[in-house]
């Protein structure tokens, strides 16, 4: 028999928490009734019949793991798989990298780049001055503004970073904001592919940046979500990675293996500190060890041994670079033929910057009221700031997209709510 219940649950007075302005889409996409709608909300590769993609290059790799009697179940250590964590360091700073040949970089597996940005952060809440702050775009990844309150590390500082304008990086407010900024900050930067808005520092911009970040003592937190999907090239996109490392700077770095390997649920990532003197290292590497372990223990293994074996093995790692090329490829096409559909609807303004942003996402300029206006008359579901991700859009729904953003500049209710 249940016991009397006097009072009410301890849980009543419990709030709603806030929807997930990316997350929330896919729910809402599913429980549309509508036979017409198109989902381009979350950074999720899908082919041109809009399906979610397993790269053949992973699907080999599983197949083989498959009968591979060495492998079991048992956890893997706290901060990862050997091979996972040497060669992803090596992917992000480069095979000859100094800091890696010196010693001075310490990597831990995370879960994918989430995990990692949050023990990153939680590390430097315990260990960096006291008080520094963490400085994010304008225009960022919505959690960054969340994870550094959550990690200890108090409310984020912005800096300028996008000129609505030429649809480009305002470099001259960036470098403005990050030289402002108190000495020794710790300044969050999107290496390549910049969420949302799909503009990127030139190679000489980065130096510019690398420059002032070292006069400042500021302390880069680079997130690489997205290397190999800018350009489709590896290499390409860990430029500024490379440069920063190159110049003796001391660094962390989040990297996620969920685009560009597909292993989105796999929660496979890194994350590496870059220090200045090799005798801190080991040091470094025990107390990351000690926000891991109360916090999950041990990171998952499977997606660590797919990436681990790409990265290692010569061949696999060709396939690889090949299937990044043919993503990174389509999505291009996807820009060309947002633009061209937009122009031959003659729609206000104009679209060439669709062509000119890097990555999966295009920043539209679409503002609060047309994207609800095309939600609601269109079923098509994208970020409240006009964010598309180009990577959902295919061939047979860029007419449908160019319609309604066309229907939505000439009709949605004008103001920026
Ligand atoms: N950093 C950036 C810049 C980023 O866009 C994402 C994911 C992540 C980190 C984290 O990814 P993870 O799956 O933890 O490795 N962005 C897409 C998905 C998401 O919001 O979770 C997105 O912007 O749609």
């Amino acid at each position: 028999m249940a016991v009397a219940v006097k009072k009410k649950s301890f849980l009543d007075g419990i709030p709603d928490a806030p929807p997930d302005p990316i997350l929330s889409l896919r729910t809402l996409y599913e429980e549309d009734p509508a036979e017409k709608k198109l989902n381009v909300s979350v950074g999720a590769y899908r082919t041109d019949e809009g399906k979610s993609y397993v790269l053949p290059v992973v699907k080999e790799v599983e197949t083989m793991m498959l009968d591979d009697p060495s492998l079991n179940h048992e956890y893997l250590p706290v901060e990862g798989l050997k091979e996972f964590r040497d060669a992803t360091a090596k992917l992000a700073f480069g095979e000859d990298s100094l800091a890696i040949r010196e010693g001075r970089c310490v990597t831990v597996q995370a879960l994918s780049g989430t995990g990692a940005l949050r023990v990153g952060l939680e590390f430097l809440s315990r260990f960096y001055a006291q008080g520094a702050k963490v400085y994010i775009p304008e225009q960022s990844w919505p959690l960054h503004r969340r994870i550094p309150p959550l990690s200890g590390m108090g409310e984020v500082g912005l800096y300028r970073y996008f000129n609505a304008d030429t649809k480009g990086v305002d470099f001259t407010g960036l470098m403005e904001d990050i030289s402002h900024a108190p000495n020794g900050s710790i300044i969050v930067l999107h290496p390549c592919a910049h969420n949302p808005t799909g503009a990127d520092l030139s190679f000489d911009e980065w130096k510019r940046l690398c420059t002032v970040i070292a006069e400042k003592g500021h302390l880069p937190f680079f997130d690489a979500a997205y290397q190999g999907f800018a350009t489709g090239d590896l290499i390409r996109d860990r430029f500024a990675l490379e440069y920063f490392a190159s110049q003796g700077i001391e660094l962390m770095l989040s990297q996620s293996y969920a685009k560009n390997m597909g292993l989105y649920g796999e929660r496979t990532g890194a994350l590496s500190v870059i220090v200045s003197d090799k005798s801190i290292v080991d040091r470094v590497l025990t107390q990351l060890k000690q926000v891991i372990r109360p916090m999950y223990s041990s990171p998952p293994a499977h997606g660590a041994r797919i990436a681990a074996t790409i990265l290692n093995n010569p061949v696999l790692f060709d396939k690889w670079n090949g299937e990044l090329k043919l993503m990174s490829g389509r999505i291009l096409e996807m820009r060309t033929a947002l633009k061209l559909a937009l122009q031959k609807l003659q729609t206000p303004g104009s679209w060439d910057f669709l062509e000119k942003q890097i990555g999966m996402f295009s920043y539209t300029g679409l503002t609060g009221p047309e994207v609800d206006f095309i939600q609601e008359k269109y079923h098509i579901y994208m970020m409240r700031n006009g964010r598309i991700s180009m990577a959902g859009l295919t061939t047979s729904t860029v007419d449908y997209l160019a319609g309604a953003m066309h229907d939505a500049v000439l009709n949605a209710p004008k103001g920026h709510l």
